[in-house]
């Protein structure tokens, strides 16, 4: 089933996309997501460029191959540019082989191992009456699980926190990324956050009780003692996870936090090959595998990362902000449908303008998500409508603490 055309196509509704559409002798078409937030062009660029020439003629049924021969043969390895490149060509070749089978994706890694993909929602308030209330509409959109995010005093904007929430819910709050045409500044004290985060969780868990899962992302934000610090103030709190606690680049810095903290731990987002993950997964250092589809190599490379953390009793949390497009998300529910180490599935769903240009068959139902069943990955892309949203630059910001020095965001 010879290639015979890859046709790159950015897009931006509501926010900036990447997609790739491969087109096969036999007339059947898969998409692939390229999103990169803040360096789409550069993905793009990378497809164009230096992929689609390599793609045309190849038979679309070898997708190891290919993964291997892009990964191997540009010399050049790993980063979040190259691996988005190779996944978007891996998740479209894959929609076009269940296509081809007749069944949606999931079905051809191994069936479904549960009955839908559990989700988490992003709640968040400037204060603590605007986080229950964003808490209350995501209980009340169904969600099961839910991420708290808040604002600090002393600190002007915060990650994850929108500066106008829509305490409806019903539409997405924060999009990290802002449409201007370089990073903004945004301001940051640790301290001040870890002495008024304990405070927010002791509130939630008297409103809402004890049960209902909740998540928070520590963004990068803190040294490991300081990881270790919230971590342990927040086992009263009985969190589903504490994510990107600190840098990991350095994954040996997550043992002195693992040393001091029973709260779980996810981190990834960041990643983008198995390798940077070596050390985590063996030593157990984590409980949460955090990368996206779209930002790892594809469905090749994130099933291969997740069966060794599978060996380690660590999960899935497959991310999925709205810088994941439809196909990306939709890639990674067939998986978190398939694999038997799911943990939990990130969902912030897309504005309108996205879903007239990404027609998607997954469904979010009583909390949970299905990647439905039509052939395929089941997203259809609408290329009039994309066509009508092109590229606006758009960066996420970037953090300077009080002193001026340039921090994580
Ligand atoms: C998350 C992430 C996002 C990132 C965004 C960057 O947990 O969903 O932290 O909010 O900031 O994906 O593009
Ligand atoms: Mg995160």
């Amino acid at each position: 089933m010879k290639i015979v055309a890859a046709d790159v196509i950015v897009a931006s509704p509501d926010r900036n996309f990447v997609t790739l559409k491969i087109t096969t002798e036999d007339g059947i078409t898969g998409l692939g997501d390229g999103t990169l937030n803040g360096r789409e062009l550069s993905v793009a660029s990378y497809l164009r460029d230096h992929v689609v020439p390599l793609l045309l003629g190849r038979d679309a049924h070898n997708i190891e191959d290919a993964w291997q021969f892009l990964y191997r043969s540009a010399y050049w390895r790993r980063g979040p540019v190259t691996m988005a490149a190779i996944a978007a060509v891996d998740v479209a070749l894959w929609d076009i082989k269940a296509k081809a089978a007749g069944m949606p994706l999931y079905q051809l890694l191994g069936g479904a191992s549960r009955t839908g993909a559990m989700a988490y929602g992003h709640a968040s308030g400037r204060d603590l009456p605007e986080l229950f209330d964003s808490i209350r509409a995501h209980l009340d959109l169904g969600f099961r699980a839910i991420r708290v995010q808040t604002s600090v005093p002393g600190i002007n904007a915060v990650y994850g926190v929108a500066a106008q929430p829509s305490i409806d819910g019903k539409r997405y709050d924060y999009e990290p990324a802002q449409r201007i045409p370089l990073p903004a500044e945004e301001d940051w004290d640790t301290r001040a956050y870890l002495r008024h985060l304990p405070g927010v969780f002791e509130a939630v868990r008297s409103e809402f009780g004890p049960e209902l899962p909740l998540l928070h992302d520590g963004h990068h934000r803190m040294t490991p003692i300081q990881a270790a610090k919230l971590g342990k103030a927040l086992e009263p709190y009985d969190l589903f996870w504490l994510e990107d606690c600190t840098p990991a680049e350095n994954q040996e810095a997550l043992r002195l936090v693992r040393h001091h903290t029973t709260t779980p731990l996810a981190i990834g987002e960041v990643f983008n090959t198995v390798w940077d993950y070596q050390t985590l997964i063996r030593e157990q250092l984590i409980d949460y595998v955090r990368s996206a589809v779209t930002h790892t190599g594809g469905i090749t490379a994130m099933r291969k990362l997740l069966d060794f953390a599978a060996q380690y009793q660590i999960k899935s949390g497959i991310h999925g902000p709205t810088d994941i497009s439809p196909v990306g998300m939709a890639a990674a529910l067939h998986l978190d449908l398939a694999i038997h180490n799911f943990g939990i599935q990130e969902y912030m769903r897309h504005g309108e303008l996205t879903n007239q240009v990404f027609r998607q068959s997954f469904t979010f139902t009583d909390g949970y998500l299905h990647p439905g069943t039509q052939p395929g990955i089941g997203v259809e892309l609408d290329e009039e409508a994309a066509a009508r949203f092109p590229y606006q630059p758009a960066y996420l910001p970037f953090n300077r603490l009080k002193d001026g020095t340039v921090h994580d965001w």
